[in-house]
């Protein structure tokens, strides 16, 4: 039996789109941590359950409850839930002597890799959003981008492969000499890539991009990585 001063690890409750970006960065934290989750799939285009939970204060996702703390982004910026868990379960994803050039790599992973992979995913939207979702779905994405965005991202595939490429070069030589982006083992930016990485594979429709042999071979390591079990 856990005692009263393990209650840190009773179970989270994730609130994600199974194929968002920064839902599957959560995700693969907390498999990694071997902290027990139950995953909580909403709609995309009803937030009532995520505004309800925050209590009118969010209404996107991942958003983790842990026992009575519900936590959420606060800024495009912030790592509010990965910092969270950090503390909570000691992982070590944000060691002090990579401050700033962690900060640096996230912003661009989360602008440079994210802004080009979802548009890929998002091309397949009907494959993976149930059709009562669709329209709430596209008029979110044309809210943002424009009118018939999405048939755009469609008519720009080839170009958009190239620019997500491109994207993931620096990644790429980063690996020729460690097996992780900052050193020997995975930090919060390794989650962060794989995260953006696995939304633009999560329709099925794209192999891992052939000039990136060093990166595909550390998604392979990031799919199922775990940290040695705590004491
Ligand atoms: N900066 C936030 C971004 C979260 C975000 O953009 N979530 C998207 C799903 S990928 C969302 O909920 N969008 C719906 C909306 O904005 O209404 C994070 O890192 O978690």
């Amino acid at each position: 039996m856990r005692r009263a001063a393990d209650r840190r690890w009773q179970m989270i409750e994730l609130y994600q789109l199974p194929w968002s970006p920064f839902c599957i960065v959560i995700r693969r934290i907390i498999e990694f941590g071997r902290i027990p989750f139950k995953a909580v799939n909403i709609s995309s285009g009803d937030r009532s359950l995520v505004w309800k939970l925050t209590r009118g204060r969010y209404y996107q996702v991942p958003v983790i409850k842990h026992g009575r703390n519900v936590i959420f982004e606060t800024s495009d910026q912030s790592q509010v839930i990965a910092k969270y868990l950090n503390e909570r379960f000691d992982l070590g994803l944000f060691p002090e002597d990579q401050r700033g050039v962690q900060s640096i790599l996230w912003d661009w992973i989360e602008d440079r890799v994210e802004g080009v992979g979802f548009k890929l995913n998002d091309i397949y939207y009907e494959e993976f959003v149930r059709k009562s979702d669709r329209l709430g779905f596209v008029r979110h994405k044309e809210r943002k981008f424009g009118r018939h965005c999405i048939d755009q991202w469609r008519a720009q595939r080839v170009d958009l492969l190239r620019e997500l490429s491109a994207a993931l070069l620096p990644f790429d030589q980063m690996l020729r000499t460690r097996p992780f982006l900052l050193g020997e083992r995975p930090y919060f930016v390794d989650f962060d890539l794989y995260g953006m990485i696995g939304n633009f594979l999560y329709s099925g429709h794209y192999e891992f991009p052939v000039e990136h042999p060093r990166l595909h071979e550390w998604f392979a390591r990031m799919h199922q990585i775990k940290r040695d079990v705590p004491k």
